[in-house]
Protein backbone atom coordinates (compact mmCIF):
# COMPACT_ATOMS: atom_id res chain seq x y z
CA UNK A 1 0.00 0.00 0.00
CA UNK A 2 2.71 2.17 1.09
CA UNK A 3 4.37 1.47 -2.21
CA UNK A 4 1.19 2.23 -4.31
CA UNK A 5 0.79 5.66 -2.00
CA UNK A 6 4.53 6.35 -2.65
CA UNK A 7 3.95 5.70 -6.26
CA UNK A 8 0.44 7.97 -6.30
CA UNK A 9 2.67 10.34 -5.05
CA UNK A 10 5.33 10.75 -7.50
CA UNK A 11 2.91 10.39 -10.42
CA UNK A 12 1.11 13.78 -8.36
CA UNK A 13 4.04 15.40 -8.54
CA UNK A 14 5.28 14.26 -11.37
CA UNK A 15 1.66 15.84 -13.44
CA UNK A 16 2.40 19.33 -11.15
CA UNK A 17 5.95 19.58 -12.49
CA UNK A 18 4.52 18.78 -16.12
CA UNK A 19 1.87 21.57 -15.81
CA UNK A 20 4.41 23.86 -13.82
CA UNK A 21 6.23 23.53 -17.49
CA UNK A 22 3.67 23.63 -19.52
CA UNK A 23 2.16 26.48 -18.24
CA UNK A 24 4.96 28.91 -20.02
CA UNK A 25 4.27 27.12 -23.27
CA UNK A 26 0.79 27.56 -23.39
CA UNK A 27 0.90 30.98 -21.99
CA UNK A 28 2.89 31.71 -25.17
CA UNK A 29 0.84 32.90 -27.57
CA UNK A 30 -0.77 34.80 -24.87
CA UNK A 31 2.70 35.98 -24.29
CA UNK A 32 2.69 37.27 -27.45
CA UNK A 33 -0.11 39.33 -26.97
CA UNK A 34 1.53 40.47 -23.69
CA UNK A 35 4.39 41.62 -25.69
CA UNK A 36 2.77 44.15 -26.69
CA UNK A 37 1.77 46.08 -23.44
CA UNK A 38 5.24 44.54 -22.62
CA UNK A 39 6.93 46.24 -25.42
CA UNK A 40 5.14 49.41 -24.43
CA UNK A 41 6.27 48.85 -20.79
CA UNK A 42 9.81 48.83 -21.13
CA UNK A 43 9.26 52.08 -23.52
CA UNK A 44 7.50 53.83 -20.71
CA UNK A 45 10.05 52.62 -18.47
CA UNK A 46 13.18 53.87 -19.86
CA UNK A 47 11.19 56.97 -20.79
CA UNK A 48 10.76 58.24 -17.83
CA UNK A 49 14.11 57.23 -16.67
CA UNK A 50 15.59 59.37 -19.12
CA UNK A 51 13.23 61.85 -18.35
CA UNK A 52 14.22 61.68 -15.09
CA UNK A 53 18.16 62.60 -15.10
CA UNK A 54 17.62 64.99 -17.81
CA UNK A 55 15.64 66.95 -15.35
CA UNK A 56 17.97 66.17 -12.50
CA UNK A 57 20.80 67.16 -15.22
CA UNK A 58 19.12 70.75 -15.97
CA UNK A 59 18.06 71.18 -12.24
CA UNK A 60 22.30 70.94 -11.70
CA UNK A 61 23.47 73.50 -13.92
CA UNK A 62 20.98 75.63 -12.97
CA UNK A 63 22.03 75.52 -9.59
CA UNK A 64 25.71 76.25 -10.43
CA UNK A 65 24.09 78.67 -13.48
CA UNK A 66 26.54 81.26 -11.93
CA UNK A 67 30.04 79.18 -11.57
CA UNK A 68 29.28 78.32 -15.40
CA UNK A 69 29.44 81.54 -17.10
CA UNK A 70 32.71 82.21 -14.69
CA UNK A 71 34.29 79.25 -16.08
CA UNK A 72 33.54 79.81 -19.76
CA UNK A 73 34.41 83.49 -19.67
CA UNK A 74 38.24 83.08 -19.48
CA UNK A 75 37.93 80.13 -21.51
CA UNK A 76 36.39 82.28 -24.25
CA UNK A 77 38.58 85.15 -23.42
CA UNK A 78 42.02 83.43 -23.71
CA UNK A 79 41.09 81.88 -26.85
CA UNK A 80 40.27 85.01 -28.45
CA UNK A 81 44.04 87.02 -28.33
CA UNK A 82 45.51 85.99 -31.29
CA UNK A 83 49.37 86.28 -31.61
CA UNK A 84 50.92 85.43 -35.03
CA UNK A 85 54.82 84.36 -35.00
CA UNK A 86 56.93 87.44 -33.52
CA UNK A 87 60.24 85.02 -33.92
CA UNK A 88 60.68 86.95 -37.44
CA UNK A 89 60.83 90.43 -35.57
CA UNK A 90 62.17 93.28 -35.90
CA UNK A 91 62.57 93.20 -39.53
CA UNK A 92 63.28 96.86 -41.61
CA UNK A 93 62.68 97.33 -45.23
CA UNK A 94 64.59 100.15 -46.66
CA UNK A 95 63.21 101.55 -49.70
CA UNK A 96 64.65 101.25 -53.26
CA UNK A 97 63.71 104.14 -54.91
CA UNK A 98 64.34 103.15 -58.21
CA UNK A 99 61.08 102.12 -57.43
CA UNK A 100 58.14 104.20 -56.87
CA UNK A 101 56.05 101.62 -55.11
CA UNK A 102 56.13 98.27 -53.28
CA UNK A 103 55.45 95.49 -51.15
CA UNK A 104 57.35 96.02 -47.35
CA UNK A 105 56.09 93.18 -45.70
CA UNK A 106 52.91 90.78 -45.83
CA UNK A 107 52.31 90.28 -41.79
CA UNK A 108 49.08 90.14 -39.73
CA UNK A 109 49.92 93.40 -37.74
CA UNK A 110 46.91 93.57 -35.64
CA UNK A 111 46.69 90.30 -34.29
CA UNK A 112 43.28 89.55 -36.48
CA UNK A 113 44.36 86.05 -37.57
CA UNK A 114 44.49 87.54 -41.37
CA UNK A 115 47.87 89.12 -43.17
CA UNK A 116 47.84 92.87 -44.11
CA UNK A 117 49.85 93.68 -46.80
CA UNK A 118 51.90 96.94 -46.49
CA UNK A 119 53.42 98.85 -49.21
CA UNK A 120 55.01 102.10 -50.04
CA UNK A 121 53.81 104.23 -52.78
CA UNK A 122 55.57 107.93 -53.32
CA UNK A 123 53.48 110.66 -54.81
CA UNK A 124 56.01 112.73 -56.70
CA UNK A 125 53.18 115.62 -58.02
CA UNK A 126 52.30 116.00 -54.13
CA UNK A 127 55.56 115.09 -52.43
CA UNK A 128 54.19 112.95 -50.21
CA UNK A 129 54.84 108.96 -48.96
CA UNK A 130 52.43 106.95 -48.49
CA UNK A 131 52.17 103.53 -46.76
CA UNK A 132 49.05 101.44 -47.53
CA UNK A 133 48.18 98.94 -45.02
CA UNK A 134 45.70 96.43 -48.04
CA UNK A 135 43.85 99.35 -49.13
CA UNK A 136 44.12 101.65 -46.22
CA UNK A 137 46.67 104.90 -46.64
CA UNK A 138 48.60 105.99 -44.17
CA UNK A 139 50.22 110.01 -45.48
CA UNK A 140 53.12 111.42 -44.09
CA UNK A 141 53.87 115.20 -44.28
CA UNK A 142 54.65 116.45 -47.71
CA UNK A 143 58.13 117.14 -48.66
CA UNK A 144 59.59 114.22 -46.69
CA UNK A 145 60.92 110.92 -48.37
CA UNK A 146 60.32 107.73 -46.68
CA UNK A 147 63.41 106.03 -45.97
CA UNK A 148 62.76 102.83 -44.34
CA UNK A 149 60.11 101.20 -42.06
CA UNK A 150 61.00 98.51 -39.30
CA UNK A 151 58.12 96.42 -38.02
CA UNK A 152 58.89 95.66 -34.25
CA UNK A 153 56.87 94.60 -31.73
CA UNK A 154 57.77 97.79 -28.57
CA UNK A 155 55.27 96.47 -25.97
CA UNK A 156 54.43 92.41 -25.28
CA UNK A 157 51.12 93.28 -23.70
CA UNK A 158 49.52 95.31 -26.58
CA UNK A 159 47.94 93.17 -29.42
CA UNK A 160 49.78 94.67 -32.28
CA UNK A 161 52.74 95.24 -33.90
CA UNK A 162 54.97 98.30 -34.51
CA UNK A 163 55.27 100.14 -38.05
CA UNK A 164 58.38 102.64 -37.47
CA UNK A 165 58.28 104.63 -40.38
CA UNK A 166 61.65 106.39 -40.57
CA UNK A 167 61.55 109.77 -42.82
CA UNK A 168 63.87 111.98 -43.98
CA UNK A 169 62.39 115.29 -43.68
CA UNK A 170 65.40 117.21 -45.84
CA UNK A 171 68.24 115.67 -46.49
CA UNK A 172 69.67 113.66 -43.32
CA UNK A 173 66.80 115.05 -41.35
CA UNK A 174 65.48 112.59 -40.20
CA UNK A 175 62.05 112.22 -38.09
CA UNK A 176 60.55 108.33 -37.29
CA UNK A 177 56.98 107.84 -36.37
CA UNK A 178 55.38 105.06 -34.66
CA UNK A 179 51.88 103.96 -36.72
CA UNK A 180 49.95 100.99 -35.36
CA UNK A 181 46.55 99.23 -36.08
CA UNK A 182 44.13 99.90 -32.89
CA UNK A 183 40.95 98.49 -32.39
CA UNK A 184 40.00 98.88 -36.76
CA UNK A 185 42.14 102.46 -36.70
CA UNK A 186 45.45 103.59 -37.48
CA UNK A 187 47.03 105.43 -34.48
CA UNK A 188 50.47 107.47 -34.99
CA UNK A 189 52.63 107.75 -31.63
CA UNK A 190 55.54 109.57 -30.60
CA UNK A 191 57.50 110.95 -33.22
CA UNK A 192 61.50 110.89 -32.41
CA UNK A 193 64.70 111.53 -34.38
CA UNK A 194 65.87 108.70 -36.65
CA UNK A 195 65.53 105.64 -35.23
CA UNK A 196 67.76 102.97 -36.73
CA UNK A 197 67.69 98.67 -36.23
CA UNK A 198 71.41 97.59 -35.36
CA UNK A 199 72.29 94.20 -36.42
CA UNK A 200 71.91 92.95 -32.26
CA UNK A 201 68.07 93.47 -33.12
CA UNK A 202 67.74 96.39 -31.23
CA UNK A 203 66.07 100.01 -32.17
CA UNK A 204 68.61 103.03 -31.49
CA UNK A 205 68.18 106.57 -31.44
CA UNK A 206 70.10 108.79 -33.14
CA UNK A 207 70.78 112.46 -31.70
CA UNK A 208 73.43 115.41 -31.65
CA UNK A 209 75.20 116.89 -29.33
CA UNK A 210 77.49 120.42 -29.77
CA UNK A 211 79.40 119.19 -26.89
CA UNK A 212 82.98 119.10 -28.06
CA UNK A 213 82.48 119.76 -31.32
CA UNK A 214 78.93 118.04 -33.27
CA UNK A 215 79.10 114.61 -32.25
CA UNK A 216 76.68 111.84 -33.49
CA UNK A 217 75.27 109.88 -30.58
CA UNK A 218 73.27 106.84 -30.22
CA UNK A 219 71.26 105.32 -27.41
CA UNK A 220 69.02 102.43 -27.27
CA UNK A 221 65.17 102.43 -27.02
CA UNK A 222 62.24 100.37 -26.12
CA UNK A 223 58.57 100.25 -25.39
CA UNK A 224 55.79 102.45 -27.33
CA UNK A 225 57.32 105.32 -26.48
CA UNK A 226 60.41 104.92 -27.80
CA UNK A 227 62.11 105.76 -24.30
CA UNK A 228 65.54 106.23 -24.10
CA UNK A 229 67.27 103.05 -22.40
CA UNK A 230 70.03 105.48 -21.05
CA UNK A 231 70.64 108.66 -20.31
CA UNK A 232 74.38 108.13 -21.66
CA UNK A 233 74.70 109.33 -25.17
CA UNK A 234 77.16 107.18 -26.52
CA UNK A 235 79.30 108.90 -29.23
CA UNK A 236 81.65 107.11 -31.88
CA UNK A 237 85.06 106.05 -30.43
CA UNK A 238 88.04 104.71 -32.44
CA UNK A 239 89.32 101.62 -32.83
CA UNK A 240 92.87 100.72 -30.46
CA UNK A 241 93.94 100.60 -34.47
CA UNK A 242 92.67 103.82 -35.43
CA UNK A 243 94.66 105.56 -32.65
CA UNK A 244 97.57 103.42 -34.15
CA UNK A 245 97.55 103.84 -37.46
CA UNK A 246 95.42 107.06 -37.49
CA UNK A 247 96.04 109.23 -35.31
CA UNK A 248 96.98 112.34 -37.54
CA UNK A 249 93.39 111.98 -39.19
CA UNK A 250 91.55 111.20 -36.21
CA UNK A 251 93.47 114.96 -35.14
CA UNK A 252 92.16 116.20 -38.11
CA UNK A 253 88.92 115.44 -37.88
CA UNK A 254 88.26 116.49 -34.30
CA UNK A 255 88.02 112.97 -33.08
CA UNK A 256 91.67 113.01 -30.88
CA UNK A 257 91.37 116.51 -28.88
CA UNK A 258 94.02 118.91 -27.80
CA UNK A 259 94.01 119.66 -24.82
CA UNK A 260 95.21 123.80 -24.48
CA UNK A 261 95.15 123.61 -20.78
CA UNK A 262 95.06 121.66 -17.44
CA UNK A 263 91.29 120.40 -17.08
CA UNK A 264 90.14 118.85 -13.89
CA UNK A 265 88.27 115.49 -13.88
CA UNK A 266 87.65 112.17 -11.86
CA UNK A 267 88.91 108.84 -12.43
CA UNK A 268 87.43 105.85 -10.77
CA UNK A 269 86.25 108.44 -8.49
CA UNK A 270 89.20 110.27 -7.73
CA UNK A 271 89.83 113.94 -8.83
CA UNK A 272 92.79 114.37 -10.50
CA UNK A 273 93.44 116.29 -13.95
CA UNK A 274 93.89 115.73 -17.28
CA UNK A 275 97.81 117.65 -18.47
CA UNK A 276 97.88 120.34 -21.14
CA UNK A 277 99.15 119.01 -24.16
CA UNK A 278 97.51 115.55 -24.06
CA UNK A 279 94.88 114.01 -26.40
CA UNK A 280 91.34 112.84 -25.10
CA UNK A 281 88.43 111.38 -27.36
CA UNK A 282 84.86 111.87 -26.11
CA UNK A 283 83.17 108.24 -25.80
CA UNK A 284 79.54 109.65 -24.00
CA UNK A 285 77.57 112.40 -22.43
CA UNK A 286 75.17 112.18 -19.82
CA UNK A 287 73.48 115.24 -20.60
CA UNK A 288 71.11 115.46 -17.04
CA UNK A 289 73.86 115.07 -15.42
CA UNK A 290 76.12 117.38 -17.36
CA UNK A 291 78.95 114.82 -17.15
CA UNK A 292 81.09 113.96 -20.26
CA UNK A 293 83.33 110.52 -20.83
CA UNK A 294 86.81 111.60 -22.50
CA UNK A 295 89.54 108.68 -22.59
CA UNK A 296 92.96 109.25 -22.95
CA UNK A 297 95.58 107.97 -25.22
CA UNK A 298 97.03 105.66 -22.40
CA UNK A 299 93.22 104.14 -22.04
CA UNK A 300 92.23 106.27 -18.91
CA UNK A 301 88.62 107.14 -18.49
CA UNK A 302 87.99 109.95 -17.26
CA UNK A 303 84.72 112.30 -16.31
CA UNK A 304 84.47 116.16 -16.75
CA UNK A 305 81.81 118.64 -15.63
CA UNK A 306 80.34 121.19 -18.13
CA UNK A 307 78.19 123.65 -18.17
CA UNK A 308 75.79 125.35 -20.68
CA UNK A 309 75.66 128.95 -21.44
CA UNK A 310 72.42 129.62 -23.08
CA UNK A 311 73.23 132.82 -23.93
CA UNK A 312 76.13 131.87 -25.96
CA UNK A 313 75.14 128.37 -27.06
CA UNK A 314 77.93 127.11 -25.41
CA UNK A 315 79.15 124.35 -23.21
CA UNK A 316 81.74 125.77 -20.42
CA UNK A 317 84.57 123.47 -19.12
CA UNK A 318 85.71 124.42 -16.18
CA UNK A 319 84.26 127.57 -16.18
CA UNK A 320 84.93 128.57 -19.92
CA UNK A 321 84.10 128.36 -24.07
CA UNK A 322 85.19 124.41 -24.46
CA UNK A 323 86.93 125.90 -27.43
CA UNK A 324 89.42 127.54 -25.22
CA UNK A 325 90.33 124.40 -23.22
CA UNK A 326 90.32 122.16 -26.79
CA UNK A 327 91.94 123.84 -29.61
CA UNK A 328 90.23 121.68 -32.59
CA UNK A 329 86.74 121.43 -31.77
CA UNK A 330 85.07 121.84 -35.00
CA UNK A 331 82.07 124.44 -35.20
CA UNK A 332 78.62 123.27 -34.02
CA UNK A 333 76.08 123.62 -36.15
CA1 LIG B 1 45.40 91.37 -39.46
CA1 LIG C 1 52.50 94.48 -29.15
Amino acid sequence: MKKIAVFLMCFVMLLCTACAESKPAEVAPEGGEKTEPIAVEPQETPAPEQNEPEPAAEAEPAAEATPEPETELPTEASATPYTPDLSALPIEYRIDWDRKEGTMFTYDIDFDGEAEKITYRLDEKKNATYILVDDESIAFPGSCVLDRVILVDLDPETPWVNLLAVIDMASDDYITTEVHSENGAFVKGVEKEFISLSSDGRLYSHERTDLLGTKDGVRSVSGEKLEPDSEWLEVYTPSEEDLKTNRDVLIELGTLLHLKRTVNCRIDGKPTTLKKGSYVYMTRFHESRMIVEVRTEDGRTALISVDYDPNEYSYLIGGRDQNKVFDNIFYAD
